[in-house]
């Protein structure tokens, strides 16, 4: 109860002893503040859904229709409040375009937002807050329950991400759309792309051709690889905005392009097309940065996929250009910063772009494995902001213990509490405060081939990134999260989310 008390201080303060208790300890990421009023609302047949806004009231009337059998009809606009109610009316300024403030008592739930997306997140507050198998798509039996209370929530940082390498192994629209879902579960607001690399180019460009259908061709392994259409990768991006998600497309250079090389023999510096390339190694292509042909050529891919994509960034790469010599990489990085922005996006690469001098929209993500890095704290110190993915905390390809199956070991093993355990916004020297964009989860994919695959590397860690990203610091407690995480469990189950079972993690 001292704890409890703790907790809840800053809303006990006017709302007396009968409102001590916290509510059930399911929610991850963790809300800012919740407390609970003592009643449970119960949504029985005759429950109605109203919505001001349509999109998130058919997507939340969709899991509850198919889970309870109920008719739910759903009015959008002015009719009054329903069982369930998402209004874009009456939420408190505090929790911003992201957040939102949930009402439940005996009669129903109001979720108030100031924005869609703030409605989204309640949305998925609400649901984590009904018995886990709401998540079915087959009817259930009930009782459909939410304990009353309070809740108040909005987002430590403005960017969550999560990252699929796409270009190791080719994953299909469904299967990108289908990680997706389970991202929006957790408040992740950013897909990061990888679509290319040294074994996969998986972005049809109109003005390279080739690029897609030979350099896009393969993966590791020696499977047969794939592209996404330009109209697939609209596919992707829209049905990410409908869960709020933006996309962050990656092109990596001006390394990890064995793929682009072997399909145009005039970007390479001596005119010879590489062969194409199915193993793991990297560090060993670069593109020509002495080429004009390879600015054309940056232009036009930049131009293409900045048309096709409604989100502020493009991602560079970047990284691991072991065959760039430093003077050219950092050349190299000028221009294509340069060009990114003449087609009117804001650039993002892996932190090795803090080598150059920045423009003041560039975006750094952190992939190192130490807590100082001069380059990224001289970068954040002229106003460079950094997404933090230290590989040895973030990188949901290293492996949880040495048995796990999938994945590698660089970096060390990474177990569930490992993930959870660093701080964000206080973890790299230099790197504070406003400076820190937010947090992103990188899953790379030499060792990962289906979507069962990508489950078992993402869940638990990648919820535990998420909370890392949206709850305030205060809530922080390994003990709490692993028991809030534990009640995931049941949900996984339900969804066939094939997760790794921790022993780290209170399972019910
Ligand atoms: C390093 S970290 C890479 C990737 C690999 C990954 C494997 C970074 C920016 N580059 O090319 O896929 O390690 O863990």
């Amino acid at each position: 109860l001292a704890a409890l008390g703790l907790v809840c201080a800053g809303v006990l303060a006017d709302a007396g002893p009968a409102a001590a208790a916290a509510l059930p300890n399911t929610v991850v990421p963790a809300p800012v503040s919740e407390v609970s009023n003592g009643s449970t609302f119960t949504l029985t047949s005759t429950a109605t859904l109203t919505s001001d806004d349509t999109g998130v009231g058919g997507y939340l009337a969709g899991i509850l229709r198919a889970s309870t059998g109920y008719a739910l009809p759903l009015t959008v606009g002015a009719a009054g409040p329903g069982s369930i109610a998402l209004e874009l009316t009456g939420a408190p300024a505090s929790v911003g375009p992201e957040g939102y403030q949930l009402t439940s008592t005996a009669t129903g739930v109001v979720i108030q937002a100031q924005q869609p997306a703030g409605l989204f997140h309640g949305v998925q507050t609400l649901l984590q807050l009904l018995p886990p198998a709401v998540m079915s798509t087959t009817t259930q039996p009930g009782p459909w329950t939410v304990p009353g209370g309070t809740v108040l929530d909005y987002p430590r940082f403005a960017y969550r991400g999560a990252m699929l390498d796409v270009a190791r192994h080719f994953f299909t629209v469904a299967q990108v759309e289908h990680y997706i879902d389970e991202l929006a579960l957790y408040k992740v607001n950013y897909l990061h792309l990888h679509l290319s690399d040294d074994q996969g180019w998986r972005i049809a460009v109109n003005s390279w051709p080739n690029l897609a259908t030979y350099g896009g061709s393969t993966e590791v392994g020696g499977g047969q690889g794939g592209f996404y259409t330009q109209a697939d990768y609209s596919a992707i991006v829209a049905y990410a905005a409908s869960r709020y998600m933006t996309v962050v497309p990656e092109i990596d250079m001006p390394g990890h392009t064995n793929a682009a090389l072997a399909s145009y023999a005039q970007l390479n510096c001596n005119g010879v097309a590489p062969a194409l390339y199915t193993g793991t190694n990297v560090g060993f292509s670069s593109l020509c940065t002495s080429l004009p042909l390879t600015y054309t050529f940056v232009d036009q891919v930049v131009g293409e996929l900045a048309a096709l994509t409604p989100g502020p960034y493009l991602h560079i790469g970047g990284d691991e250009a072991s065959s760039t010599p430093v003077s050219d990489y950092t050349s190299f990085v000028d221009q294509a910063q340069q060009i990114v922005a003449a087609h009117g996006k804001s650039v993002v690469g892996w932190h090795d772009i803090t080598k150059a001098s920045l423009l003041p929209s560039a975006v750094a993500q952190f992939w190192g494995t130490t807590t100082t890095d001069s380059n990224v704290a001289n970068a954040a110190a002229s106003g460079t902001k950094v997404i933090m993915s230290p590989a040895n905390k973030a990188y949901l390809d290293m492996k949880y213990t040495r048995k796990t199956k999938l994945g590698q070991t660089w970096a060390g093993l990474i177990e569930v509490n490992t993930a959870y355990g660093w701080d964000p916004g206080n973890y790299l020297t230099g790197v504070t405060g406003s400076s820190v964009m937010g947090v992103e989860g990188p899953l790379w994919t030499e060792t990962i081939v289906t979507s069962a695959d990508i489950d078992t590397m993402a869940f638990p860690r990648l919820p535990a990134l998420a909370e890392l990203g949206w709850s305030p610091w205060s809530t922080h407690n390994v003990t709490d999260f692993d028991q809030r995480l534990g009640a995931q469990g049941p949900r996984w189950k339900t969804m066939g989310i094939a997760y790794y079972h921790s022993t780290q993690v209170s399972w019910p």
